[in-house]
């Protein structure tokens, strides 16, 4: 038995003294690891072919896909800026968007979509702000599609030149495959999550285009290298703009108002660049 891991298919001849587990060793590890996302479908249905799979997916996503651009196309003739905020529960989504829409008041409008399986907790959150929300609930499904979006932008007042948030279900793997028709992808990690979150669940990482490592007041109580964290991210996406705010203390908030903005100024130069084509 291998005294590394204790898996079974280690042979002593295998065991590199320096580096612990050789090539050989990581080949006879396969015996104690077990994928289901190695094939072309990237995952597995128990009774289904890879082939079956990628046709589904490739249908769902398709479908999304059309009512994303109808919602771009709507967004971007309004100038309006939509954010998909996405994380895993609990990394503070709603308590930063609470903070930032206080510190916009007055100055740049704004409205939200709040995505959750149940509850109208967080609209009824937002809403005490004075910024409008629309609380989608998706019953047993984990993340928000384009289609439900639409549907939301019908009953929501949107100013011309304004900011949309959608606050995505929270959940690590779904979102990352459903284009809502925003602008950028934005995933939140909060500090007590653990810095291997982008490696585990890379997908939701790759697709961002700016992480906001959110509670850094907690810094001082646990095991979070914010530099491990930021190299993780970059590993699967070296582009990924990252902030570090903490919502509690409105530490780092400045710092992504100021992102906000320099997006907002983007969003409406592309809205009028579309215009004069
Ligand atoms: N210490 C600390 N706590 C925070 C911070 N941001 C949020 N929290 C707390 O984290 C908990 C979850 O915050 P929410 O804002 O509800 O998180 P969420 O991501 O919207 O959660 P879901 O919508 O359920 O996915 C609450 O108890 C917040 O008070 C922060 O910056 N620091
Ligand atoms: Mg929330």
């Amino acid at each position: 038995m291998c005294t590394v891991c204790g898996c079974s298919g280690f042979h002593e001849k295998d065991h590199d003294p320096d580096h612990g587990h050789s090539d050989a060793h990581a080949r006879a590890h396969d015996v104690c690891h077990v994928h289901f996302g190695e094939g072309e479908a990237g995952g597995a249905v128990p009774g289904m072919s890879q082939a079956r799979l990628i046709q589904i997916e490739t249908d769902i996503l398709g479908k999304n896909n059309s009512y994303a651009d109808r919602n771009r196309a709507l967004l971007t003739a309004k100038g309006v800026l939509a954010l998909n905020l996405v994380s895993s529960p609990g990394s503070g989504k709603t308590t930063l968007l609470v903070e930032t829409l206080k510190r916009m008041a007055g100055k740049t409008p704004a409205a939200v979509i709040e995505g959750d399986q149940q509850t109208s907790n967080d609209a009824d959150r937002i809403r005490e702000t004075g910024a409008p929300a629309i609380q989608i609930n998706t019953g047993k499904g984990c993340h928000l599609d384009a289609h439900m979006v639409g549907h939301a932008l019908e009953r929501l007042p949107l100013a011309q030149g304004g900011v949309l948030f959608i606050e995505n279900v929270g959940n690590l793997v779904c979102p990352a495959a459903f284009d809502l028709g925003e602008a950028f992808k934005v995933v939140i990690l909060s500090v007590t999550e653990g810095e291997d979150k982008p490696l585990k669940y890379p997908d939701i990482f790759a697709n961002a285009d700016l992480m906001i490592l959110n509670k850094t007041d907690l810094l001082p109580h646990v095991d979070f290298c914010v530099g491990a964290a930021i190299k993780n991210a970059r590993r699967v996406n070296r582009k990924i703009q990252v902030l570090q705010v903490s919502a509690r203390t409105g530490e780092g908030v400045n710092g992504w108002l100021t992102w906000l903005d320099g997006a907002l100024k983007m969003q409406v130069a592309h809205a009028r660049g579309l215009a004069a084509e």
